[in-house]
């Protein structure tokens, strides 16, 4: 297992849409599996690959309080939606900052597993924002996105701010 770095908000990497993913190989398990480490360190309830750099259509998410029910969705694809509800988002790539979202409340997603087999889930609730969000990532979209660009801007000139004084 391993740790990775985590890119962060306005790098141009996350940005990019993310490939299929057509063969679920070891070295896939083994990303899926580093990814959950980056997470759970971090501490976080979703990443996805293109967070780590990794262009592929790969996404990890806990919500549990335990930290013991991870779900590794590849190639993930919302089949249903229904209803509208607004939460409040954050990212491990936008530290520090959370602001309102608007969303389907409830999704149908197929995607396969660790294992290579194809699954579905129904999820609502902070799952489905999470999913939602992290499958985003995969088409280089942010939260970030669906707010006032006034705010965006605000949140990118802090950001490169604070990486700059990091060094
Ligand atoms: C996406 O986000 C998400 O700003 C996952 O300083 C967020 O794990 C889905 C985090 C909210 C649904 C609701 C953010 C950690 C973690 C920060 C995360 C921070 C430290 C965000
Ligand atoms: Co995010």
């Amino acid at each position: 297992m391993a740790r990775l770095s985590i890119l962060e908000f306005p790098d141009p990497r996350l940005r990019k849409i993310a490939s299929p993913i057509t063969d679920v190989t070891g070295k896939i398990a083994t990303l899926a599996d580093d990814m959950l480490e980056t997470m759970y360190a971090a501490p976080g309830i979703g990443l996805a690959a293109s967070q780590v750099n990794v262009h592929q259509r790969l996404i990890v998410v806990d919500i549990s309080n335990e930290k013991n029910e991870p779900v590794i969705l590849i190639n993930p694809k919302i089949i249903a939606t229904e209803g509208e509800r607004e939460a409040e988002e954050g990212c491990l790539s936008v530290p520090g900052f959370y602001e309102p979202v608007t969303r389907p409340a409830r999704i149908e997603v197929a995607a396969i597993n660790r294992d290579g087999e194809p699954y579905t889930l129904v999820a609502e609730g902070l799952l489905a924002v999470c999913i939602q969000h992290e499958m985003d990532h995969l088409e280089g979209r942010l939260f970030v996105d669906y707010i006032s660009n006034t705010k965006r801007q605000m949140i990118r000139k802090k950001l490169i701010k604070q990486q700059r004084q990091r060094g």
